[in-house]
């Protein structure tokens, strides 16, 4: 028994931490015009400031890189002053909050893209996956290859939204590299075909990543950076024929690039932790840093992997949907709520702000 416990407080680089309950990263789908973030996420967020961290829901750096209806951005100073008011009203609360970095690749549909213009891959391979577009799901289009006097544009698009992202009061950035979405299409070589310096081998296949993050932690610092990956998770018609020894790299990379944090989604994102065989004490033990552990965690879980030195930090995603102050209540033991799936993507309040706190808890 080492003794800690997820209720103590931790130390994530600059930051301290009052818990290790991270907010997982939750994609909502309620930006309003200019893909700006609601009045009502700030409230939402501000619930759920209890958390030792938050991240936001996934946020797409350009517009190319947007995938779904109504996700909100961080390329324009309207969007950035949208996420200010999130930041202050999480932080009116003491909380902590990280945005996340996201471009979909070929996940998206040409109604979302600039002059309906075919989505972009490291491979002209379209995804057997769906996305919501125009108020229905529909299948993704058929992307284009991005040219290789393109990926500059890519890596400066990251940086520039993790600049905003501070603008905005962040206390960081998450990249999302996991799900199937951009970097993740380059490093899984079911979706990456490339005979350039960015496909074919391991290291090829991780730079598009590697040259992000280097980018992200230039600007903001490697204090305030994260990666989120996902090594076996088939999110998004996504496939990798080598998955152990291309995450062990990226590992050993990141760590060299001295990121605070790796999230890693163990197992299939949203689905079962077994999906596929995968040595995630390897990643924890080559990563030095802080280790976020997420997918199907429940308090037991969480508790007997912290025992045992297996991860630092526990994200946790739908639990938080229904259960604003679900700290409160994992420390109680009180029930947890279930939250409604109708409500989860798009619409108002009805399923986002208005799930109650228990009485008494920091989160009414
Ligand atoms: C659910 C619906 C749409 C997007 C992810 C950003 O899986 C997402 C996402 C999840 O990372």
């Amino acid at each position: 028994m080492s003794g800690k416990t997820l209720f103590d407080p931790y130390t994530l680089g600059p930051l301290t931490l009052s818990n290790r309950i991270v907010l997982a990263p939750l994609t909502r789908n309620r930006a309003g015009a200019g893909f700006i973030p609601s009045e009502l996420a700030a409230t939402y967020y501000s619930q759920r400031a209890s958390a030792g961290l938050l991240i936001s829901e996934a946020t797409q750096i350009s517009q190319q890189g947007q995938g779904y209806q109504d996700t909100p951005g961080i390329y324009t100073q309207s969007q950035i002053d949208g996420w200010r008011k999130v930041t202050d009203a999480v932080h009116t609360k003491g909380g902590r909050i990280f945005l996340q970095l996201w471009h979909v690749g070929r996940v998206s549909h040409v109604d979302l893209q600039a002059n309906g213009a075919a989505p972009v891959a490291p491979s002209a391979i379209r995804a057997e996956t769906k996305t919501f577009a125009n108020n229905s799901f529909v299948d993704v289009s058929e992307p284009r290859a991005l040219a290789l006097d393109e990926l500059p544009g890519i890596v400066n698009d990251f940086r520039q939204a993790a600049a905003n992202a501070i603008a905005a009061g962040f206390d960081g950035v998450e990249i999302h590299g996991a799900n199937g979405y951009l970097l993740e299409q380059f490093i899984k070589d079911g979706a990456n075909v490339r005979t350039d310096a960015y496909g074919g081998s391991i290291e090829n296949r991780a730079r598009l990543l590697l040259e992000v993050t280097a980018a992200v932690v230039a600007e903001i610092g490697a204090g305030r950076t994260g990666v989120r990956i996902s090594p076996v998770s088939p999110a998004n018609g996504i496939s990798s024929s080598d998955p152990q020894p291309q995450f062990d790299y990226i590992a050993d990379q990141l760590n060299a690039l001295g990121i605070v944090y790796l999230h890693v989604v163990e197992g299939a994102t949203g689905g079962p932790r077994d999906v596929a065989p995968f040595d995630y004490d390897a990643l924890r033990r080559r990563f030095k840093n802080t280790y976020i552990a997420n997918n199907g965690y429940d308090l037991e879980l969480a508790t007997s992997r912290l025992d045992e030195g297996k991860a630092d930090l526990f994200a946790f995603g739908r639990p938080f949907i229904a259960n604003p102050d679900l700290v409160e209540r994992l420390k109680a033991g009180a029930p947890l709520a279930a939250f409604n799936p109708a409500t989860l993507y798009g619409g108002g309040a009805a399923g986002y702000t208005d799930y109650p706190a228990l009485a008494g808890t920091s989160a009414q």
